[in-house]
Parts: C-alpha cells; sequence; structure tokens
C-alpha cells in the first residue's frame, strides 16, 4: 500500500506543533527528529523534516506529497501547489517597519527608499499593486538589525510579538499580509495517496474541533433552561438531566474556548451554579 509523504519543517518554530499535531490525530511517530525521514507504524505516511523555504518546491515535485509550513512561504516561493487548509498555529504578520524617530507620512514614504527583506516577491507585488517604487534589498537573516548597519531605511519582515523591532528601535507602520501555518499539497496528487489525505484531513478537523471547544456542566434552576439553552446551543442542543433535588437540572453543553468568558457573566444571571469546564479529546460533527 502506498503512503502519503508529509513533509514538516526540521527544527524551527513550527517542528514541535506540526508533530504535536499529527500525533494527536493518532499518528505514531517514533522519536528524535534528527532524521531526514521517518515512518508512523499505525498510519500509512512518511515524514520528511526538511527547511521550510523548500517544502513548496518539494511539494510541486512530488518529493513530498503534501506539507506543513508558513503559508507566507507559499506566498513567496509561488510554486505549483495547492493550499488546503490551515491547521490552527504559526499566527503572524507580515510589515514594513522603520526606524522608530523617523516620522512615518503613509504609504508613500516608502516611495524611493530602500527596503531589506528575506520575502522580496510578496514586497515587490505589494509595491507594484501600490504604486511605490522601492529598492528591495533581498538579506537572508537579521533583517531587523538592516537600518542600524545603514543597509536600508526600513524592513520588511515577520512580526508575532512586536519585541524584535522593539529592540531594534523600530516601528511597524504598515502589516501587508496575515499568515500562519498551512497544510498544501501537490496538485497532482494519485487518487490513493488523496484518499490518505481525506483521512489525515478529517483527524486534523477533530482535533481542531476539540481544541476550539470545551464540554460545559452546569446546574440551573429549572425555569432557567430555555434562556440557558439558547446561550449554549451546543452540536445539536445541549443535554438537560434532572438533578436529585427537585426543580434544578443539570445542563451539558460544548462551548467555543473563545465565548466562555463572554458568556459567563450571563449564566450566573440566569442562576447557573457548579460550572465545570471540561477539556474535549477529540470532537467529530
Ligand atoms: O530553518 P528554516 O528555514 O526551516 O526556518 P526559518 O528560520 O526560516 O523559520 P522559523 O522557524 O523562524 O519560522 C517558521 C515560520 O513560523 C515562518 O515562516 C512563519 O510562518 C512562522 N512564524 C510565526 C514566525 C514568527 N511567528 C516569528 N515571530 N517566523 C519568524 N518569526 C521571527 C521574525 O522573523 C522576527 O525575527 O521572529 C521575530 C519577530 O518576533 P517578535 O515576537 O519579536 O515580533
Ligand atoms: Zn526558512
Amino acid at each position: 500500500m502506498s503512503k502519503l509523504k508529509i513533509a514538516i519543517q526540521k527544527s524551527g518554530r513550527l517542528s514541535e506543533k506540526s508533530l504535536s499535531l499529527l500525533r494527536e490525530c493518532g499518528i505514531k511517530i517514533p522519536n528524535g527528529n534528527q532524521k531526514l525521514m521517518t515512518v508512523s507504524s499505525n498510519f500509512p505516511i512518511e515524514i520528511l523534516f526538511l527547511r521550510d523555504d523548500d517544502i513548496p518546491q518539494y511539494v510541486e515535485q512530488n518529493v513530498a506529497d503534501i506539507g506543513i509550513l508558513g503559508e507566507n512561504e507559499v506566498w513567496e516561493k509561488n510554486r505549483k501547489v495547492e493550499t488546503v487548509r490551515k491547521v490552527g498555529f504559526g499566527n503572524c504578520r507580515l510589515s514594513l517597519a522603520i526606524p522608530k524617530d523617523e516620522s512615518y507620512t503613509g504609504i508613500s514614504y516608502f516611495n524611493n527608499k530602500k527596503i531589506a527583506t528575506t520575502y522580496p516577491k510578496i514586497l515587490n507585488d505589494f509595491c507594484r499593486k501600490n504604486g511605490l517604487n522601492v529598492e528591495i534589498e533581498e538579506i537572508s537573516g537579521s533583517v531587523e538589525i538592516a537600518p542600524g548597519i545603514g543597509l536600508a531605511n526600513g524592513i520588511f519582515d515577520i512580526v508575532s510579538t512586536g519585541s524584535t523591532l522593539l529592540m531594534n528601535g523600530l516601528k511597524e507602520v504598515e502589516t501587508i499580509a496575515y499568515s500562519e501555518a498551512v497544510l498544501i499539497k501537490s496538485p497532482d496528487l494519485p487518487e490513493e495517496k488523496q484518499q490518505i489525505l481525506d483521512q489525515l484531513l478529517f483527524r486534523i478537523q477533530s482535533v481542531i474541533y476539540s481544541r476550539e471547544n470545551k464540554y460545559i456542566l452546569l446546574n440551573a434552576p429549572n425555569e432557567a433552561i430555555k434562556q440557558i439553552t439558547a446561550l449554549l446551543p451546543g452540536m445539536r442542543s445541549p443535554t438537560v438531566l434532572p438533578l436529585a433535588e427537585e426543580g434544578w437540572s443539570s445542563i451539558h453543553s460544548v462551548i467555543k474556548e473563545d465565548d466562555f468568558w463572554s458568556k459567563i457573566d450571563q449564566l450566573k444571571t440566569l442562576g447557573a451554579q457548579g460550572i465545570l469546564v471540561i477539556p474535549i479529546e477529540k470532537m467529530i460533527i
């Protein structure tokens, strides 16, 4: 039986999370990612550990069938690959930054300026779309030091917390794109491999649902059931079970983690007590 070959980052920000996602999908992967390649013992998949920059090319050339990498690399490399879905981590933005003491006058500030970046294609596309005449200085790392050493007037780079910019005396002035880790595939995946990918995608979906949602249990007076049900619609509708104490029920449902804190006060006002919020291991809708 053929195996699906997945390329993930060998060592870097996305490595651990890519491996954890596969493991949470129930895929057993031997420890130690120092090797170039490893095979799962319980799912027809081979894992290739590569530099993230190389993943689009390898997927285009069918060295790997699928890959997980930052969408920014997909845009930059512009290879013939299909983006299948986001995988729930690696969020960042691609921004223009300039020395903090410069006064920023809007995007035309960059006209006839030099910008250092490791993402020349994304930057060039942006400049062309906005009619900017910019000199792009491509460098392979430590972009944030470029203005300080006189290599460029500004930089175009990935930002997440913003502390790298701050530490280098820079300020973020334009956000050009938001990126996160995605799963890509080769556009000509054989049917057999597509079937394995479909199984994997089904598992990824259930892992992502379970990360985003929590199981919630609470006790409430019967007269509040209707309003609480409206607040906690759950997957179909909540389970309502009578408590031994007359006039009270236990309500079980599923809630989005992000919604929980905004709904908690309303639940308490409606008389909810003994609220428990429990992680969900897997969730299939
Ligand atoms: O060796 P390899 O080529 O595989 O790795 P790499 O060094 O190219 O990539 P790596 O591991 O740094 O990042 C992999 C992917 O993670 C990127 O392509 C992005 O999609 C995503 N990602 C998410 C980030 C960041 N957040 C991030 N903060 N990639 C890089 N950074 C860097 C950024 O370049 C800057 O130097 O972190 C610094 C900014 O961080 P803050 O928090 O100070 O703003
Ligand atoms: Zn890289």
